[in-house]
């Protein structure tokens, strides 16, 4: 092989995709070996109602997950765990959770929820929805849909406390503070380009 022949070679061989031949190999190896769970992951998903106010639009996840991993899927998919700007957006969801009748274990076992994008991780007692914006829980110009006696910060399962607002079945999903490594289903919320969006609840 000429010096020519051996550089064009070499060439190819770096620029063409087989050089990204192992990564892909790996990305088609990981989804052939879990295709079944992403399936499942998949028919989890409900369809989205909305968008109920301001072209928001939200959409309920059944596969459970921690608040962080919760979290993190809502902005991988391009919206941000729910904030719950007004009573009437929190009565739809309610409603649109009965009405569909959401029969899935994730929500209506005892002691389930949706996780919603509210909490105190950072400094106990100082909430913040994930867009980050300040819920004075004195502030009653502020939407608070808390369930009575809630937040509570339980401690009984863990020392750090409750720093992860649900939707809590047990009170008619109204807001409770969870533990935010238990594993429940969550709430997302976009922005909805949807012009029939002109009767904001
Ligand atoms: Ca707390
Ligand atoms: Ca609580």
């Amino acid at each position: 092989m000429t010096s020519i022949a051996l550089t064009l070679c070499l060439c190819v061989a770096i620029f063409t995709p087989q050089c990204m031949g192992g990564r892909r190999n790996n990305v088609i190896s990981y989804i052939m070996n879990h295709v079944d769970e992403l399936q499942q992951r998949q028919d989890a998903v409900t369809p989205s109602f909305g968008p109920i106010c301001e072209g928001r639009n939200y959409q309920i996840y059944l596969d459970p997950l921690n608040w962080s991993a919760a979290k993190l899927k809502c902005e991988i998919n391009g919206g941000m765990l729910a904030k719950i700007r007004s009573q009437d957006i929190h009565v739809a969801i309610v409603d649109y959770i009965k009405e569909a009748k959401l029969t899935s274990t994730i929500v209506n076992d005892a002691g389930k929820g949706l996780w919603i994008g509210l909490g105190d991780k950072d400094e106990e007692g100082r909430y913040m929805w994930v867009d980050g914006e300040e819920l004075d829980l004195n502030e009653c110009s502020q939407y608070q849909g808390w369930a009575a006696d809630e937040p509570n910060n339980n401690d009984k399962k863990d020392d750090n406390g409750q720093d992860c607002v649900q939707l809590w079945k047990m009170r008619q999903f109204d807001w409770d503070d969870g533990y935010c490594n238990d594993s429940k289903g969550y709430i997302c919320e976009y922005a909805a380009c949807d012009p029939s969006c002109v009767a904001c609840l």
